[in-house]
């Protein structure tokens, strides 16, 4: 990693994808609209200044019960998770406005000398950085601006590593495919002993499910079809908003809630530069989001070849959200 900015404590670098983050996003973008039967755009692209502030939005809604069940969670363990890993840096991916990871800080205190704060979005990150540094002085605060599913390396060897992946992002990432390769890519930055705290999202009762991601107030449907515009803003796409409506649902047989944004009448899509030309009939959709839900059992049978093990299975009384503590083995 190169192109470090220095400012007071915080060092920022920019992770390679993030160097060439427009033919990155070219590619990518490329790809997921030739994908059939179901064409989809990758889910890291909600998070302009836009989406973010959206998303924060979202977690202050009162159908979406994930921000709040893991806040009160994380209260509930932060001491404890600090007592077994007292780890000496301590990283947070995806990780926002970064508020979860003070909690956790607060209680591993002395023995944290460095935090590092990974995400896509540069804003979001650069204050994040900034606020910390400002409010846990002695801490020394990196930020890397990049995608956790290909910039981990930047993270350097382990040893004292607690890694942190709140808000149940992890599920994202599709359970067979993506998550054991992602695994496997984050234990190599653990030494044996290391530790990686993760949000996981509960399987539940459907109707609660769908209102998380169907509110009432269309926050999330102005989420979804703000990466149609961060498209048209990065890549010059001329999609037409209008011509979209939000779709989310559960799919019980995956265990997973699916986005997708659907054209409510027939719609084109041009985006040169990604050399895509895409014509959508009425009805006609494009996913834009997996967010996986997990038991117990479905997260651990993940494991097995990662060279992780749960140590701990941290929940709420409603069983709606959960941290899980992972160990890297010997
Ligand atoms: C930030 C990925 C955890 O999947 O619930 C919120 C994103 N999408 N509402 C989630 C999201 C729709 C969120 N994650």
């Amino acid at each position: 990693v190169s192109e470090a900015t220095r400012d007071d404590r915080v060092v920022l670098r920019r992770a390679p994808s993030s160097r060439d983050a427009l033919a990155l996003m070219a590619a990518e973008v490329r790809e997921g609209l030739s994908a059939r039967p179901l064409p989809f755009l990758p889910s890291k692209y909600f998070y302009d200044d836009r989406g973010s502030a959206l998303f924060d939005e979202i977690t202050r809604l009162p159908e979406y019960y994930p921000t709040r069940t893991e806040e009160g969670i994380l209260e509930a363990v932060a001491d404890q998770v600090a007592r077994v890993t007292r780890p000496r840096e301590v990283v947070e991916l995806g990780s926002g406005t970064g508020r979860k990871i003070r909690r956790l800080l607060a209680a591993t205190a002395r023995a944290t000398v460095r935090c590092v704060l990974f995400d896509v979005n540069e804003t979001f990150l650069t204050d994040s950085c900034r606020r910390l540094a400002r409010d846990f002085p002695g801490l020394e605060v990196n930020g890397i601006v990049g995608d956790f599913t290909h910039d981990l390396d930047c993270l350097g060897p382990g040893g004292g590593r607690l890694v942190v992946f709140f808000a149940g992002t992890i599920g994202n990432l599709h359970p067979d495919e993506a998550v054991p390769a992602f695994l496997v890519r984050l234990a190599r930055q653990l030494a044996p002993g290391d530790a990686f705290l993760v949000g996981v999202d509960l399987v539940k009762d459907e109707a609660r499910l769908h209102a998380a991601y169907n509110d009432a107030a269309g926050v999330t449907a102005r989420f979804n079809l703000n990466i149609l515009r961060v498209v048209n803003d990065r890549l010059g796409a001329d999609f037409d908003l209008t011509a979209f409506e939000h779709v989310a649902f559960y799919d019980r047989a995956r265990a997973w809630i699916e986005m997708r944004v659907r054209a409510r009448r027939a719609t084109r899509v041009r985006i040169p530069r990604a050399d895509v030309d895409l014509a959508l009939g009425e009805g006609d959709e494009i996913r834009t989001e997996i967010s996986a839900k997990y038991t117990r059992g479905t997260l651990e049978a993940r494991l097995p070849g990662s060279g992780l093990r749960l140590e701990q299975w941290l929940t709420d009384a409603d069983e709606l959200f959960a941290l899980a503590l992972l160990r890297r083995i010997a």
